[in-house]
């Protein structure tokens, strides 16, 4: 196997043995298989789009499914993998036979489709490896771009399928996937010593690096950034439009007596669903797990009696927030840790998510959850004293108070913003947001988002003229409500993101935070910090290119970094 696409890859390297994240070879072999099976599917869609028909929904859809079926921390399980290659064979088949058929009865001829992708064919394989073979064969940089790209896709598809499951789409994002991949698997063939690749060539010897490769490599890192704004801005509206603009809320983080339900994950509508089907059900309560914290600040969700708080804290600390909760647990979607035996028997999976020998709720029927939460025996008591987190600062909040932060900063009550945003992780370098975060000065402003969060929140900020300090602005998912708040500055400031009282330091984990930098860049964002260590498949020229382009740069130390960016740097 050969895995970078994570923060905890190995040894900053790559993971070649097996996963940190608990990845079997045999499961990213199916993972780079199922890439395969989306270059080629979006090879037939795209020549589907050259015979003058649009994507059908459906295709466009199974690619988002199978994208975040490979999201780090999502799934684990052979079969649903096998299950969702042959979908990709079975689909992509018929967009074959649909771009067949329309050339047939326009009786012109079929343009020859280049790319071995075209011919496809899944493969249960045992050895093989993809990624490293494409290193070889066209030179760490580009093999690196083409895959820093994909792991955007991944984010941005992931995105997509929230949107998805909430009845809308966002076309600009599901043509951009189609148009990407097939622009991936267009590149020009390179004549390699191996002798059967993703491209299915054989002879000849390494070539180096084309620059001009890496120039139109590096546009469609820009161009996918710049969709994937125009993805969080669609999902952030669909979740407005369904449960209310999210509102300032305390948010219990104690437990109270009764059986309970925890949920994890992102998806919104699948806490929906559970608070709808247990709202009559006595003595059952329901908490959020993870990124779902942000969730209480929704009407629509904050309405139902018996949702009553969030448990536990980030991602990585699973395995004892959920051996210690006494009742059932939804994952819907990343980030899954290898399920433990302590819990094994309480915790239910649905959508893309998956693990050996868990119970999958693919049919939407939580009757399973609710029974087992039923048997189980629930908090005894409530636990004292209550303690909170507030959540909801998402930019419609933040706009309600703009006029009031203006004229903090006019008057110097306010000095810099900080967004402090990103994931959470084990590494104990992670402890620099927090240390970064405690030294800031009390005349500046914090602003949190994604699971990252969890490194500040249990801090006191305080407040400044009643605007709290610390102002969380959601999931990761919700990157689009920082970008909102940063361009709303800019237009009362009268002055360009760049030229703003505002430093970014970002926590970056897997591919929803790599689709999120990628929009950061596209809007031409400059002097972002990065940690807390630079992606794997960043190359030195890679990194060369981001500096010179972007400043971009690797956080250092807290004090160091604090000092820089009060200096405006
Ligand atoms: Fe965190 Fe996990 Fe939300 Fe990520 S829960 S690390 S960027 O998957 O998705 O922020
Ligand atoms: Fe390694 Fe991350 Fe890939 Fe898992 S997802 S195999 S931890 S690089």
């Amino acid at each position: 196997m050969f895995c970078f696409q994570c923060e905890q890859t190995m040894g900053g390297v790559a993971c070649t043995q097996s996963g940190r994240c608990g990845k079997s070879p045999r499961i990213a072999y199916l993972q780079d298989e199922i890439i395969c099976g989306m270059k080629s599917m979006a090879v037939w869609l795209r020549a589907l789009q050259q015979s003058g028909q649009a994507v059908p929904p459906e295709y466009a859809e199974l690619l988002c499914y199978s994208a975040f079926v490979t999201l780090t921390n999502v799934n684990f399980d052979d079969t649903s993998h096998r299950t969702c290659l042959s979908r990709l064979a079975e689909k992509r088949d018929e967009v074959r036979h649909l771009v067949e058929e329309e050339y047939r009865r326009k009786a012109a001829a079929m343009p020859a489709l280049t790319s071995a992708f075209a011919e496809w064919t899944p493969e249960w394989p045992q050895t093989k490896t993809r990624i490293d073979v494409d290193i070889r064969r066209r030179g760490r940089t580009i093999a690196s771009l083409q895959q820093w790209i994909i792991y955007g896709l991944k984010g941005m598809a992931s995105y997509s399928y929230h949107i998805q499951r909430l009845g809308r789409r966002c076309e600009g994002a599901l043509n951009h996937i189609v148009e990407a991949l097939a622009f991936l698997v267009c590149l020009p063939p390179v004549p390699t010593p191996i002798s059967r690749t993703p491209f299915g060539m054989m002879g000849g010897l390494h070539q180096a690096d084309d620059p001009s490769d890496q120039e139109a490599l590096f546009n469609m890192v820009l161009k996918t950034g710049e969709v994937n704004l125009e993805t969080m801005r669609v999902l952030d509206q669909c979740h407005c439009e369904t449960f209310g603009n999210p509102e300032p809320t305390p948010v219990r983080r104690t437990h109270v007596r009764g059986h309970c339900i925890a949920v994890s994950g992102h998806d919104l509508l699948d806490l929906r669903d559970v608070l709808e089907a247990t709202k009559d059900i006595p003595d059952l309560k329901v908490y959020t797990h993870g990124e779902m914290l942000p969730l209480s600040g929704y009407p629509g969700l904050k309405k139902y009696p018996h949702f009553v708080g969030h448990y536990g804290t980030a991602w990585q600390n699973q395995t004892k927030d959920f051996s210690n909760f006494p009742g059932a647990i939804l994952m819907n979607t990343n980030c899954l840790m290898p399920v433990n035996e302590l819990y094994r028997d309480r915790i239910f999976t649905c959508g893309p998510v998956g693990f050996p020998g868990v119970r999958h709720l693919g049919d939407g029927n939580l009757r399973p959850l609710i029974d087992r939460a039923l048997e189980l025996p629930g908090f005894p008591d409530d636990e004292t004293p209550e303690r909170f987190y507030t959540v909801g600062f998402g930019h419609h909040a933040i706009e309600a108070v703009a006029g009031k932060v203006v004229e903090a900063v006019k008057a110097g009550k306010i000095r810099r913003f900080f967004l402090v945003g990103g994931c959470d992780g084990f590494e104990p370098s992670r402890n620099y947001y927090t240390e970064f975060a405690e030294r800031i000065p009390k005349d500046c402003v914090v602003l949190t988002l994604a699971c990252g969060k969890y490194r500040l929140n249990h801090l006191d900020f305080g407040d400044i003229d009643g605007i709290p300090r610390l102002l969380d602005c959601g999931q990761c998912n919700d990157a689009y409500s920082a970008i909102v708040v940063a361009v709303l500055l800019s237009k009362a400031f009268g002055c360009g993101v760049n030229d703003l009282p505002l430093s970014i330091i970002l926590s970056w984990f897997e591919q929803k935070a790599v689709v999120i930098l990628m929009t950061l860049l596209s809007l031409g964002i400059r002097n972002m910090r990065i940690g807390p260590s630079l992606p794997g498949f960043f190359t030195p020229e890679i990194l060369k290119m981001l500096k010179d382009r972007f400043n971009l740069m690797p956080i250092r130390t807290p004090e160091g970094d604090l000092a820089e960016c009060l200096g405006g740097g």
